[in-house]
């Protein structure tokens, strides 16, 4: 079932729910290859969410920005292909949403340990906003917080569980959100984790 959060976010509850051992067990071969790093921000902070890439194009951070990268800088290698399963999820999702011609090539997993969190930001590292991004939550529950398109806006809270995906896309593209530290807890997908998976469109 499908809700609107605000013009241009739909949620898609339990939508990735049938997939979502095949799509962990995806992200742990990924992540054998290309380990989960928290990098660090222009500011010089280090993040408290942990990350890896997989498809042609990975999110990458360090002291000189956030880009896009088609190697992985730790290895300097190609980033792992997105596996066919995340893609054709993710395609569906952004289509029921009203999103026909969406292709991604670029996938960020976001792995939160207990207390992680990710402040209220913008999406924008992305040459082009018409493209929605198809986010994928899988294990501990999150808050989301969900706001306007400025940060002084007054945000909603949402909560993100297991197997739900999010488009986001229109007027929802740049709206601020962030995710609340995650609470301590236990659940049988991921153990002390929650796992985010974006869809992004590069070229
Ligand atoms: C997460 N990740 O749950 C979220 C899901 C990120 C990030 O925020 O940048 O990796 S994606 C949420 C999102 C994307 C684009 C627009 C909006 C939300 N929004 O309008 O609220 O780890
Ligand atoms: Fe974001």
């Amino acid at each position: 079932f499908c809700q609107i959060l605000a013009s241009g976010a739909v949620i898609l509850r339990h939508f990735a729910l049938h997939q979502a051992e095949q799509i962990l067990s995806e992200v742990s071969r990924v992540s054998e290859q290309m380990p989960f790093r928290h990098m660090i921000t222009p500011g010089g902070y280090e993040m408290s969410v942990a990350m890896t890439n997989c498809g042609r194009f990975g999110w990458v951070t360090d002291r000189s920005g956030y880009r896009y990268s088609e190697l992985d800088p730790l290895s300097g290698k190609a980033w792992i292909s997105m596996p066919p399963i995340c893609y054709q999820l993710a395609v569906e999702a952004a289509s029921q949403a009203g999103f026909n011609d969406f292709q991604p090539d670029a996938c960020l997993i976001n792995r939160y340990d207990i207390g992680a969190k990710m402040s209220l930001h913008q999406d924008k590292d992305e040459p082009d906003l018409n493209h929605p991004i198809v986010s994928m939550s899988f294990g501990l529950p999150a808050k989301f917080q969900f706001g306007g398109l400025s940060r002084s806006d007054k945000t909603q809270n949402v909560m993100l569980t297991h197997g739900d995906v999010v488009v986001w896309g229109g007027e929802s593209r740049l709206a601020y959100h962030g995710i609340l530290p995650i609470r301590k807890g236990y659940h049988p997908a991921t153990g002390e984790h929650r796992i985010n998976l974006t869809f992004r469109q590069i070229k």
